[in-house]
């Protein structure tokens, strides 16, 4: 394959989208710094908000009306490219239904009726409740909820006030187990951008990850160009997934067995001694009692657990013995599946230890950044009671803040009441399971102000409902970017708000002023709060408004090169055996448990990501639902044709606990197992004010009623719901 198909069948491109008709004549290109009443076109630098990935982006805008975006050279995110939900995200700002206007909830929580009032009377209603929850409670009765960069400023505000519970749902829904079992295996962090040489691995695992499906960009970009360039590909997966269609080897493992799978091929490598051993001899603490649990773990004991053939388990640990160091056993990203998720991911982190790819070519680089010091606040006040989210430290290794710790305390008052919720940019019905313990919290509440760009199903709870300008309509914190090579990129208005709405850092100081804590915010605008830190690392912001990103030299990133092998563990070593773990009452090295099986006749419910939405936060974007306007639940096909069902039928999924979702249509497919079905997340809004999105598709989150708590972090396993397939008369 050459590049171009090989990037095609990925479909990332710079392919365009536009809203407006796009001009045909040639265009004139012009830097500008403000578009208002521009004539002609305009390119402006800024990054994505679609996604996590912020990926520096060019908005192209004509006669002062946003037209199109597309990757910025300039970017390594990027690399001139975006994904087609990059792309798309002209629709957010398009979006007929965004909130126009600050509110205030006339009725009952979660009535959805509000009135309209102007900035300072939401704020000054806002403040009001503030300081009376601190009065009876401690400023720690206030908790945030926030994702993504544009929650900085209120993290600055709501640390000013005097709370510590600040929490995302990235830790405890997402990435926390994997991080938590790199950490105690390594010392580090996988961290995002993930710091995997996908570009140079010779051989990938990817254990669940379906890369191509989910489309954090210069990742998807890399695996292609691995593809291309002949790289073995090695997929588990209970689906066959985009992934899986470039794969050497795809092994349809039962779902929730992979610890199984991983012992085994650590067995295989350790017993045929596979593994690096001079790496291991270095840098390796406790490999002898690590060696010796391995032993019981042969790949036929694997055998019935996983369904996979042990000539199969050997020739892929073979596989992956060939190519090391430069083999990536890719480590995932949301991986809160089953409640033993850290374990799991400390086991991927001793497969890769085994296979001495850490800080190796082809495995895990060492990511670098800019020195970009943070603005010189006032110190924040310390908070007597400390965080609320894990109480007598339950959960050992957690080392973020756990969101559904602050909802258990929101509903049982313990260790201390949780009177007020500030909601930033995260949706909590589809990212939290059990919407109904949610909505426990809620009516506890004394306040909940909601940050949104449109009337999700969170802000339909809230008592103040504030409208945020869209990505392409505001500022937004400076992105000083851990990665293959320092830069440092900016998010800047390429187009006005079309109403009322304001930028998150705007709110975030008014708040603070309205508090007393003006002082916090010593800066007038944003852009002075750039200059002074910018000038602080000796770059220059005027260079960065006008190109959109800095980058700096490239360095050093692999111990090959010179970065010195250091592992921040107790040991200062790469834990085989976990002294931390055995201490703390776990096991030191990584036990299979059978996950438990559901009702005979149901599905286990697994879910994932589609190339062009992102959770539920693009269903309202015109552009995006062109492309994929519902999601489809994908049964196997034996078993469709078992139950009468065929492709494009409708069906309700029903849950072990009796919970029945949306209607949504069948994929019948040889695609996946027949133990498990499977949709993509984010659909199935019941916000009525979603207009456009309103009752599409089906959601996955109102069937998660039960999760399974990960004893060393407080992750949410959600994969743990079993669902039966009921026909929809229509
Ligand atoms: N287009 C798009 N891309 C995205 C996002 C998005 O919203 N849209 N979100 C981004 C974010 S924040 C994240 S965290 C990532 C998430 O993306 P990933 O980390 O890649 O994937 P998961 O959602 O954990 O996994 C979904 C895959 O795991 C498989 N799976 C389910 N159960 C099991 C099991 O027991 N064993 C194995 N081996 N596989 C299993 C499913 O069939 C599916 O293919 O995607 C990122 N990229
Ligand atoms: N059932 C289920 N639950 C999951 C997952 C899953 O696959 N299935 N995935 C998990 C993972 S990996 C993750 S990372 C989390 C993601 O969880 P979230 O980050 O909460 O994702 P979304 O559901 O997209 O909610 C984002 C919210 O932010 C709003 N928003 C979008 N842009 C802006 C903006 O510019 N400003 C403001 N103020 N608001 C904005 C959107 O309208 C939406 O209401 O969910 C986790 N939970
Ligand atoms: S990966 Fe796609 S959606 Fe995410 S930031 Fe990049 S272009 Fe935007
Ligand atoms: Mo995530």
């Amino acid at each position: 394959m050459n590049s171009v198909s090989r990037r095609k069948f990925l479909k990332i491109s710079g392919a365009t989208i536009g809203v407006a008709a796009a001009g045909t004549a040639l265009l004139k290109t012009t830097q500008a710094l403000s578009n208002k009443a521009a004539k002609g076109v305009q390119t402006i630098p800024t990054y994505c908000d679609i996604c996590f990935w912020k990926c520096g982006a060019i908005a192209y805008v004509n006669d002062g009306k946003l037209w199109k975006v597309e990757g910025n050279p300039l970017d390594p995110l990027s690399n001139g490219r975006l994904c087609p939900r990059g792309t798309g995200g002209v629709g957010a700002h398009y979006d007929p239904d965004r909130l126009k206007a600050p509110l205030i909830r006339k009725k009952n929580r979660g009535e959805e009726q509000w009135v309209e009032v102007t900035w300072d009377e939401a704020m000054t209603y806002i403040a009001e409740k503030m300081q009376k929850i601190k009065s009876q409670y401690g400023p720690e009765g206030v908790a945030l909820f926030s994702h993504g960069i544009g929650g900085n400023f209120f993290k600055h505000t709501m640390k000013a006030f005097g709370t510590p519970n600040i929490s995302a749902p990235s830790f405890a829904q997402c990435r926390g187990p994997r991080d938590v079992g790199f950490r105690l295996t390594f010392g580090e962090d996988v961290s995002s951008p993930e710091r995997t040489d996908i570009k140079n691995a010779q051989c990938l695992v990817l254990i669940g990850s379906h890369l191509g499906e989910n489309m954090h960009n210069s990742q998807v970009q890399e695996f292609a160009d691995a593809v291309g360039d002949g790289s073995t590909v090695i997929v588990v997966d209970p689906r066959y997934s985009v992934a899986a269609s470039k794969a050497k080897y795809y092994l349809p493992i039962k779902p929730g067995t992979d610890l199984a799978l991983l012992l085994a091929w650590m067995n295989v490598i350790v017993s045929e001694g596979l593994y690096d051993k001079e790496y291991v001899q270095n840098y390796g603490f406790g490999f002898e009692q690590f060696a010796a649990t391995l032993q019981q773990y042969t790949p036929e004991w694997a055998y019935p657990e996983t369904g996979i053939d042990p000539d199969v388990i050997r020739q892929t640990a073979r596989e992956m013995e060939r190519y090391k160091p430069a083999t990536l056993v890719h480590p995932g990203r949301h991986v809160t599946w089953y409640g033993d998720d850290a374990q799991r991911s400390r086991a991927i982190a001793l497969l890769n230890a085994l296979l001495g790819s850490w800080g190796r070519k082809g495995g895990f680089y060492t990511p670098v950044s800019m020195d970009v010091p943070a603005y010189p606040y006032p110190e924040y006040p310390k908070s007597e009671k400390g965080k609320v989210d894990n109480p007598d430290h339950k959960y050992p290794f957690a080392h973020e803040t756990i969101t559904n710790g602050i909802r258990e305390a929101t509903i049982t008052g313990k260790p201390y009441p949780i009177k007020g919720w500030f909601v930033y940019a995260t949706n909590l019905m589809h990212a939290l399971p059990n919407e109904n313990e949610t909505i426990k919290a809620i009516q506890n509440l004394d306040l909940m102000v909601v940050i949104d760009v449109i009337p999700s199903e969170i802000a339909g709870w809230a008592d103040v409902v504030l409208p945020e300008s869209v990505y392409l309509e505001r500022f937004d914190d400076l992105n000083v970017e851990w990665f293959r090579e320092p830069f440092v990129g900016l998010r800047q208005p390429v187009v006005d708000s079309p109403d009322d709405q304001k930028p998150n850092w705007w709110m975030a100081k008014k708040l603070a002023e309205k508090l007393g804590l003006g002082h916090y915010y010593p800066w007038k605008h944003i852009e002075e709060y750039y200059e002074h830190r910018l000038s602080a690392a000796g770059l220059s912001y005027k260079e960065l408004k006008k190109n959109g990103i800095i980058r700096g030299a490239k360095q050093p990133i692999y111990f090959d090169e010179g970065v010195p092998a250091e592992f921040p563990t107790p040991s200062g070593k790469i834990e085989f055996y976990s002294l931390q773990l055995q201490e703390a009452g776990f096991d030191p090295v990584p036990k299979y448990k059978r996950p438990t099986s559901g009702p005979p006749g149901s599905f286990r419910l697994l879910y994932g990501r589609a190339p062009v939405h992102s959770f539920s936060r693009t269903q309202s974007n015109h552009i995006l639902m062109d492309m994929m306007n519902e999601n489809e639940v994908w049964v196997n096909a034996e078993i469709a044709a078992r139950l009468g069902l065929k492709s494009g039928d409708y069906v309700r999924l029903k849950n072990q606990d009796g919970v029945v979702c949306n209607k949504v249509k069948v994929k019948a497919t040889e695609r996946i197992r027949p133990d498990c079905v499977y949709m993509v997340h984010g659909f199935g809004h019941n916000s009525r004010m979603l207009k456009f999105a309103y009752m599409k598709g089906a959601s996955d989150a109102q069937l998660l009623t039960r999760y399974e708590v990960d004893p060393l972090m407080g992750g949410t396993g959600m994969n743990m719901n079993f669902v039966t397939i009921e026909s929809e008369v229509a």
